[in-house]
């Protein structure tokens, strides 16, 4: 639905489009990306409480990059407190995963949103992952000297995409073939509708924007 550049800020409104899911009887699951640093505002414990206790369709899910700009965890939050356990006392159902493994946040998100989906209520998951670069930018930062060479060379160890890209390497070539002309059948597919399909109506441009024009 958008993004907003003030911490936190997007969790109440993704709960508030949670409740509008549930009033307006969807099947819609309302979805929010947010920091470690972000569940340090107080806005994040109204919203996470308000959607327990409605019952709302809403998935938080929390990249967990060890920091907020230059400040690390362990000068933000209680030692040994881990924020996945933090929330689930407030009464919401919680699970943790590899936010670097692109097949595992695959698993956890779908099964955190079909579990939504059959009433089960909001769900909260904690990726662990990390910044390459700058907080803000495309800069090598480490020099600066809040982040240890060593740490970040562990991490980029675990680049999510090279992994990816061994998994599927260690596919049997004609696995590989398959996937090939699978993926190639679907984009000639989309062409095609594309092209028999009727040119829209210029109207069309103006519906599904984020921000409308008000013609009040
Ligand atoms: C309310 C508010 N306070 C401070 C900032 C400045 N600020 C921008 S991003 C950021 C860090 C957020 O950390 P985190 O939530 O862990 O997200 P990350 O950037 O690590 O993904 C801060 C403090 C802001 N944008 N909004
Ligand atoms: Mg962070």
């Amino acid at each position: 639905m958008g993004s907003t550049a003030i911490v936190g800020n997007t969790i109440p409104i993704a709960v508030g489009l949670g409740l509008s899911i549930q009033l307006q009887k969807t099947n819609n699951v309302s979805c929010v990306f947010f920091g470690d640093g972000a569940i340090e505002e107080g806005v994040f414990y109204e919203s996470v409480n308000f959607a327990v206790v409605r019952n709302l369709p809403v998935l938080f899910i929390c990249e967990n990059n060890l920091y907020s700009v230059y400040s690390p965890l362990s000068v933000r939050q209680p030692k040994n407190r881990k924020i996945h356990e933090m929330v689930r006392a407030m009464g919401i159902q919680t699970t943790t995963g590899n936010g670097n493994d692109l097949a595992e946040v695959y698993e956890k998100t779908n099964s955190a949103v079909e579990k939504i989906k059959l009433g089960q209520g909001p769900q909260f998951i904690e990726f662990s992952t990390y910044r390459w670069l700058e907080h803000c930018g495309p800069n090598y930062d480490n020099t600066i000297g809040y982040r240890s060479e060593q740490e970040f060379l562990s991490w980029q160890s675990k680049d999510p995409l090279k992994h990816c890209e061994e998994k599927l390497l260690s596919l049997s070539a004609s696995n590989v073939e398959k996937y090939h002309k699978d993926v190639q059948h679907e984009v000639d597919q989309a062409f095609e509708f594309a092209i028999a399909s009727p040119f829209p109506d210029p109207g069309m441009a103006f519906t599904s924007l984020y921000a409308e024009k008000n013609t009040l």
